[in-house]
């Protein structure tokens, strides 16, 4: 054959190999998994013309030019090119997709199964797409027991529903002053009863409901995530028990879902916090129950294995578990749990994300936010002048501890680490909410403003991990004074 005929062979070959990859991509995971892979096959197509050329010149080199020697060199060049390449990138980077890495924990490894990785691409249009992934930080049940402070009474919420009590901010001004605990008696939320009585509501059931969802939502607009949830929310719900309560879970596992699940509460004693006896199957629904034997504030997470990857794709919350007297009285409650987020594409890339483990493997998030998104507390928490205010922080990890600070606040009261019938710090500029632990901090808004939630850990507000909590109500002068008009250069 001639070198012409052979050299159009060949180039025919590549375009008919290449176009075959890509209507194999299409069949395999449709346009997602194309789009996915584009950089890849950018890369892969780039190397094609690379070494159909090469080879070109090498025939070339040999048959027309009889350069035997020359070609060799060449030849050897360019392999020496790609070992040196081959160690130093090892392998195409978005393929680091899970299946590849390797690891030594307990369970199986972070990868996940090449079948659920096509089935996630071939099914991505029946996953529920949520517009919000970010859990509401107002959503915080009401108090079962409240323990006032100054009076010693105890009041008892015989009104076991998840319903907020932190609304206030819609009355009129004038109605504002009213307390919240006199508001809390109003709404019939709470009724004042005796020490006996408060005696008797323990050692209630709570019936707590789970159900593990896959879906696709936003970590910021335009950049999606398969996240994986607990009631469809990033942080699941806050349940509030009391001390000495059995609680009884049920969890369900989505059909759609592509993984077994479960949940371990770090409230729980017992095998695997109740991960032990309840891994469901996608379509599986399961029951389990536990004493709520010590008070605290405790996180809540998936533990099927590989437990790092389900709690890196959003499966964690919290439970309070109020001490049989209650926790003292305040005006706003909140919800706010720090995670990490690791996605192959780099921190603003637009457009589905796949995770990436060995990002999660080096503790490298491209995003850590509050409440699953960036701007997931922002705009949502508000309170008024001489509110006490009292934050459940948490942290779904899964690599690192928080830092958590209200820039302009100090936190009068911490409980740490969420823990209860110990000592408690007061006056804490930045508290640790360790990976998978919490903290509780109570405070009150004296100044009007808006107070930034951060982990201090400054560089992960560009990651995404702030909030605000805005202050609204009359200024008061003898706290705090100066001037806020924007600097003299600046445009605004
Ligand atoms: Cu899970």
């Amino acid at each position: 054959m001639d070198l012409r005929k052979l050299s159009m062979v060949l180039a025919l070959a590549f375009g008919i190999i290449s176009l075959l990859t890509v209507i194999l991509i299409i069949y395999l995971g449709g346009d997602e998994l194309l789009s996915y892979l584009r950089p890849t096959l950018i890369q892969g197509f780039g190397l094609g013309i690379a070494v159909t050329a090469a080879l070109f010149f090498f025939l070339r080199l040999v048959y027309k030019l009889h350069a035997m020697s020359m070609a060799l060199a060449m030849l050897f060049f360019f392999i020496g090119v790609v070992m040196f390449m081959s160690v130093s990138v090892s392998r195409m980077y978005v393929l680091q997709y899970p299946v590849f890495v390797q690891s030594f924990g307990p369970g199986h490894g972070p990868g996940l199964p090449v079948k659920n990785v096509i089935t996630f691409f071939q099914r991505i249009d029946e996953f529920e797409r949520v517009g919000d992934i970010a859990r509401d930080p107002n959503d915080v049940p009401s108090p079962i027991v409240v323990k006032e402070v100054e009076n010693n009474k105890t009041m008892l919420n015989n009104d076991m529903g998840s319903t907020t009590s932190t609304s206030t901010l819609e009355v009129a001004p004038n109605e504002m002053v009213v307390s919240g605990i006199a508001d809390m008696v109003n709404n019939g939320a709470l009724l004042p009863v005796s020490s006996h009585e408060v005696e008797m509501s323990q050692g209630e059931v709570r019936e707590l409901k789970l159900e593990t969802t896959e879906i696709l939502s936003e970590i910021a607009p335009g950049i999606i995530f398969n996240y994986w949830t607990f009631n469809n929310t990033v942080p699941g719900p806050l349940f509030r028990v009391s001390e000495g309560d059995m609680v009884k879970v049920t969890i369900h596992n989505r059909a759609t879902n592509l993984h077994n699940h479960n949940v371990d509460f770090h409230a729980a004693t017992g095998p695997g916090g109740g991960g032990a006896v309840s891994v469901v199957a996608p379509g599986e629904t399961k029951e389990f129950y536990f004493k709520a034997l010590n008070p605290g504030l405790y996180v809540y997470h998936c533990a099927v294995p590989n437990m790092a990857v389900h709690m890196a794709h959003g499966m964690y919350g919290m439970i309070l578990v109020e001490p049989k007297e209650g926790l003292p009285k305040v005006d706003k409650e909140f919800y706010v749990m720090q995670g990490e987020l690791y996605t192959t594409g780099t921190i603003g890339r637009q457009g589905l994300q796949i995770f990436d483990a060995q990002k999660m493997m080096d503790g490298i998030p491209e995003y850590i936010t509050f409440n699953g998104r960036t701007g997931g507390v922002t705009g949502k928490m508000q309170a008024k002048v001489g509110d006490t205010v009292r934050f459940y922080v948490g942290n779904g990890g899964v690599a690192h501890n928080s830092s958590f600070h209200i820039v302009g606040e100090i936190f009068d009261t911490v409980y740490p680490e969420g823990s209860m019938g110990g000592a408690l710090f007061h006056n804490v500029q930045t508290t640790n909410v360790p990976a998978g632990g919490s903290s509780i901090v109570e405070f009150k808004v004296d100044y009007p403003g808006k107070y930034v939630l951060v982990d201090h850990a400054l560089m992960r507000t560009d990651k995404g991990a702030w909030g605000i909590l805005e202050v609204v109500g009359e200024k008061d002068d003898t706290i705090f004074g100066g001037n806020f008009s924007a600097p003299a250069n600046s445009s605004h």
